[in-house]
């Protein structure tokens, strides 16, 4: 049978590292997907995708949602992490038991063990959507791992330093591709491109990135 071993090929995830303590795991969140594309669903059914406000009066262009005890949010008074989701009252959906599990391998894949993040923000880009250059710093403890995972449409990271003038690296990101940083990197410049339309075979015109925070 030949012609099915291209697609019963296994995936052979390859690491990359970005600095001391940055690295990318290539296609390492692929065998989660089948369990996770659901769970992604189902948080955005009840939590929907949504442009918030930043302090400074703008409408981000990157939708988001977030999953677990805390959830990343901001308005014109700033950005924080709050128990409940302000578009509803509610508190955020749960953090699924994959998302937990996919995080937690991943950090110990690039050297941090007993990884357990209380946060997940889930980011979704439509074609041009960007993230201007930033820093992570709204977690109460930078010693944790922060863990991205990139789904759907590619997408070009801009790794930078610790000013935001220090030059930026540039590195694409593909589905199913992992990000863990932590340690000397945690508070490294950060940001993405705006993204081209070359529609994701499963996921069309859309990226989603979901990353793993212990926020409180
Ligand atoms: C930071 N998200 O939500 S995460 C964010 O693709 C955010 O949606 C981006 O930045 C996104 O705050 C990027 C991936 C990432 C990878 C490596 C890093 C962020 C990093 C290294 C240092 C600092
Ligand atoms: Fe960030």
């Amino acid at each position: 049978m030949q012609s099915l071993e291209l697609f019963e090929a296994p995936v052979l995830p390859s690491r990359q590292r970005l600095g001391p303590a940055a690295m990318v795991l290539r296609k390492f969140a692929l065998p989660y997907m089948q369990e996770a594309m659901p769970a992604i669903e189902a948080i955005a059914a009840a939590a929907p995708f949504r442009h918030m406000e930043t302090p400074g009066g703008f409408t981000m262009s990157v939708a988001l949602t977030n999953c677990g005890a805390l959830g990343w949010t901001t308005d014109r008074q700033g950005y924080r992490y709050t128990p409940l989701d302000p578009s509803s009252g509610e508190p955020w959906p749960a953090m699924p038991e994959v998302f937990a599990r996919l995080a937690s391998k991943a950090a110990e894949a690039a050297g941090f063990v007993d990884f357990e993040p209380d946060a997940c923000l889930v980011n979704r880009y439509a074609p041009g959507a960007r993230l201007s250059l930033h820093q992570d710093k709204n977690e109460r403890d930078y010693g944790a791992p922060i863990v991205s995972v990139s789904l759907g449409m590619p997408a070009v990271f801009l790794f930078g330093g610790h000013a935001r003038t220090d030059p930026t690296v540039k590195v694409p990101l593909h589905h199913g591709d992992v990000v863990v940083w932590g340690g000397v990197d945690r508070l490294r410049y950060h940001g993405v491109m705006p993204l081209k339309d070359e529609p994701h075979a499963l996921l069309g015109s859309q990226r989603i990135n979901f990353t793993f925070r212990k926020a409180g």
